[in-house]
């Protein structure tokens, strides 16, 4: 039995290795040392930074864990309410810098790097990203994670160790080039694998109906192909609080047995082939950003975490209470990022029922009071839908449980709304039709007692819309939880001059409790202050040239301004709109139209899902026009503009400190809320943005008169779409029409006819429902009144101050607070001042 522990003497020898809360420089030193001569067997110092960097990395994983040790002991001894955070992706990027700040030992480890002549910033630049995500959902469960530790929450990550992880972008003659991410090559050396804790997951097979002596039916998933998950844990450190919580990821393996039964059936390849589909569950993650592949492998992977970690929580709580399950819902929560753990609902009534004998009244009142799921998007086609077909196959004695959860919520509809049987038939789990569905978000909201949006716009959007019948029958269960950034990584870490600039002007009590980065307000008009403010953005702006300059081969002004927007590409995010305004900054430079020009330098980055061939052509144009652009000695004083290949965590770090003005424009009611936005922010960029998403409460916090607004409100979009007809637009707006026709002359596709004539389509389209040429006159518009301002320098200095000022509600530290007190009702003892 797999997940029977061992017998072992209860005897913890572990405690006389703590060092306790100060980490001694020459233990450190040591301890450095010998990681590098023996764990890792180098001997010639100067080596390679890559052995440097795992010595390192090895050096302070063993202070992490110590303090894991340690956090664990004592959540279990205060028998504190813990909660698991599943989620398909972690988006964490690069670890030691942050462990390092976390644990305050910055000096200390350069001190022990000065025998090996190594800077530690090159140390650093060794670690490769880890990249388990696609873009906001991810790295949001990465911010929150640093969030629950630096509060002291016992919150436990749960999520799939892929072995390749969201792809490398290159960029050939301006197309999208995808290149795997083998990011464990090199091994990771912040993971601690558990076998131990190993569980197995089960797939496939059917359902059989056993009586017991009582006559009672009890059923039975047999016959089922098992797949082993194994852990392997991160840590995941506070700020200075030495409290170090964890990311456990699953790894799928084959069984021992399952190869065992092919092999004495004399068909050994066979059995071999078997082992290799066993590890395909968490070979590749899924690249899809807001839209779902449909996959059979993605449901895989979804029903293997979600089974794995449930196990992994029930089987802690039965070696302290045994089958006893009563209390189990003080002591425990499951938060569902967006639907992708969703069958999670379906599972723990799975184990509750079958493996631990539970009724079913008991099993569901312990489900629907565990299980909590937040929404991240409105978009239809990332409504995620399983076929009846695929479950029945895949998972039978889900797809049962799932039609009895069904069965006993359509009554509850039947009373609330009686004889309406339309009603029936849209909240019904199952969508009927040729290929019946299953509407995961139906069973996440009826299994969950807390539904969130992201932000405030989007909540409203939940309710209103898309979830309305369910907010109709349930209001109680809906509420918003507006997203953020960990000042840490997004301030402190990755602007270090700022983070200094700040201390020396408010005090440091702003790191620790990040609502008071308001106190900056006062100083905005400090003429001395703005001008250290300006001098940080300016070198920070230097940096971000010499990246621009390394990876496209373009030279970006620091006397510039840097205008920026990196996301992932989508329609609905709009680097379209970006892309044709800065085409018309072209032709008014070609029309010598430059006398109240700021010149610019505009970076786009951002990678398309390999299968969106329309986020494919938009990178190609920006590409062209890039070119073009920047061979022309004509527009050098006025406009570079650059794409940045394979934009990622740890190059946001570089670019968000230098950026001035960021570019948040997507069509309205699209974004659920963006974080980008909220990182930019903090560093003193200027918001040119739609009312959409976070960018609403951003303008709030900030001011209107710091945020450059534009474009159609989402209440107007549906008036808008009644009478819509771009070409006409087109030969209304002159600006337009000059770019469309620059655009359509071919002038930046000389030797590639015809390449752009879907993007063209798609703008003059009367259905483009992304609005992009009804909001382009607005755009501009914004644009002009951007450079106006940033012709004042005092001004736009003292934009840029307040905009930090008031990034404090941005903190994903605020965030978290409301969800432990909202959401997981969870006793926060240190609890800083929240904006
Ligand atoms: O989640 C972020 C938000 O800030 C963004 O506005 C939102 O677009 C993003 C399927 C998604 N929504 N949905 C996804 C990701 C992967 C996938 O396979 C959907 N990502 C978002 C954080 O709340």
């Amino acid at each position: 039995e797999i997940n029977e522990q061992q017998a072992a003497p209860n005897v913890c020898h572990t405690t006389q290795w703590y060092e306790g809360p100060t980490i001694d420089e020459h233990t450190l030193h040591d301890d450095l040392t010998r990681h590098f001569y023996y764990t890792l067997g180098r001997d010639k110092v100067g080596e390679s930074r890559l052995y440097l960097y795992h010595a390192l990395a090895l050096t302070i994983r063993d202070r992490l864990i110590a303090r894991c040790r340690e956090t664990r002991l004592k959540n279990e001894k205060h028998n504190r309410k813990q909660v698991a955070y599943l989620s398909l992706e972690f988006l964490m990027g690069r670890s030691l810098n942050n462990a390092i700040l976390n644990l305050d030992l910055e000096d200390k480890v350069r001190c022990a790097l000065n025998e090996f002549c190594t800077a530690l910033e090159d140390v650093e630049q060794a670690e490769h990203d880890a990249g388990l995500g696609n873009g906001g959902l991810g790295r949001l469960a990465a911010c929150f994670l640093d969030s629950c530790a630096t509060l002291g929450l016992p919150v436990t990550g749960y999520g799939i160790r892929y072995e390749y992880g969201m792809f490398n972008q290159e960029i050939d003659n301006g197309y999208q080039v995808e290149q795997p991410d083998n990011w464990l090559r090199e091994e990771c050396p912040w993971e601690t694998k558990a076998p131990d804790y190993s569980r197995r997951v089960k797939f496939f097979g059917h359902v059989e109906v056993h009586e017991d002596l009582k006559g009672r039916q009890h059923r039975r998933w047999v016959n089922t192909q098992d797949v082993l998950a194994v852990p392997f844990d991160i840590p995941v450190p506070g700020y200075n609080n030495d409290i170090v919580n964890t990311l456990r990821l699953w790894k799928s393996e084959a069984t021992d047995e399952f190869d065992l039964s092919e092999f004495n059936a004399g068909s050994y390849s066979e059995a071999v082939a078997k082992k290799n589909l066993a590890e395909q569950i968490t070979m590749v993650l899924y690249p899809n950003d807001a839209s779902e592949s449909g996959k059979e492998l993605r449901l895989r992977q979804q029903y293997f975490l979600s089974s794995a970690s449930l196990q992994d929580i029930l089987a802690q709580w039965i070696e302290s209470h045994g089958q006893d399950f009563i209390g189990f819902t003080d002591q425990h929560v499951f938060q569902l990022n967006d639907t992708h753990p969703s069958i999670a609902v379906a599972e723990l009534m799975r184990l509750l029922i079958d493996e631990h004998g539970l009724s079913w009244d008991k099993a569901w009142s312990i489900t629907s009071t565990t299980m909590a799921y937040t929404n991240h998007t409105l978009l239809p086609e990332a409504l995620e839908k399983w076929s009846v077909r695929l479950f029945e196959r895949l998972l039978p004695r889900l797809l049962e449980i799932i039609y009895e959860i069904n069965a006993r919520f359509l009554l509850q509809v039947a009373q609330r709304w009686p004889g309406d049987v339309d009603k029936t038939r849209q909240m019904s789990i199952i969508e009927e039709g040729d290929e019946p569905q299953i509407r995961m978000a139906y069973l996440a909201i009826i299994g969950s007692y807390s539904v969130n949006g992201v932000a405030a716009l989007h909540t409203k959007l939940l309710t209103n819309g898309l979830f309305n019948d369910f907010y109709q029958l349930s209001p109680q269960k809906f509420n918003n939880k507006t997203n953020g950034v960990t000042p840490r990584r997004w301030l402190h870490h990755c602007n270090p001059a700022l983070s200094d600039l700040i201390t020396r002007t408010i005090g440091e009590q702003w790191v620790n409790d990040f609502s008071q980065i308001q106190k900056l307000a006062n100083y905005a008009d400090d003429e001395k202050l703005q001008v250290q403010w300006q001098q940080v953005k300016f070198d920070n702006k230097v940096k971000l040239a010499e990246l621009v300059q390394e990876r496209c081969g373009v030279e970006f002004d620091p006397n510039m301004m840097f205008d920026v927007q990196v996301k992932r590409i989508h329609e609905y995010k709009r680097q379209l709109l970006n892309i044709l305004h800065v085409i018309y900054r072209y032709e008014r430079i070609r029309n010598c139209d430059t006398a109240t020009m700021v010149p610019r330098c505009i970076l786009l980055g951002g990678k398309a899902a390999p299968g969106y061939d329309m986020a494919k052509q938009i990178i190609k144009l920006i590409s062209n026009v890039a070119d073009t652009i920047n061979n022309d000695p004509l527009a050098k004083p006025y406009l570079r503009v650059a794409f940045l290949p394979n934009y990622n965590v740890t190059a946001m770090e570089t670019i968000c400190p230098a950026t001035e003005l960021s570019e948040q424009i997507s069509t309205a009611g699209k974004e659920a809320s963006g974080t980008g936005n909220m990182k930019f922010m903090m560093n003193g960029a200027l918001t040119i943005g739609t009312l959409d998403g976070a960018n609403i409460e951003i303008r709030d916090a900030v001011g209107e008169e710091n945020f450059f607004l534009f474009g159609a409100r989402s209440e107007e979009l549906d008036e808008i779409f009644r009478n819509h007809n771009p070409s006409r637009i087109i030969e209304a707006t002159p600006a337009l029409q000059e770019v469309m026709q620059l655009l359509t002359s071919g002038h930046f596709n000389l030797f590639e006819p015809g390449i752009f004539q879907s993007i063209i389509d798609a703008i003059t389209s009367p259905t483009d429902p992304w609005l992009t040429a009804h909001d382009f006159a607005s755009y501009i518009h914004a644009q002009d009144e951007v450079d106006r301002c940033y012709q004042d320098s005092a001004r736009w200095a003292a934009m840029s101050i307040l905009n930090t000022a008031a990034s404090g509600p941005f903190s994903s530290d605020r965030t978290i607070l409301e969800y432990a007190t909202n959401i997981w009702q969870l006793q926060c003892n240190a609890t800083p001042s929240l904006a």
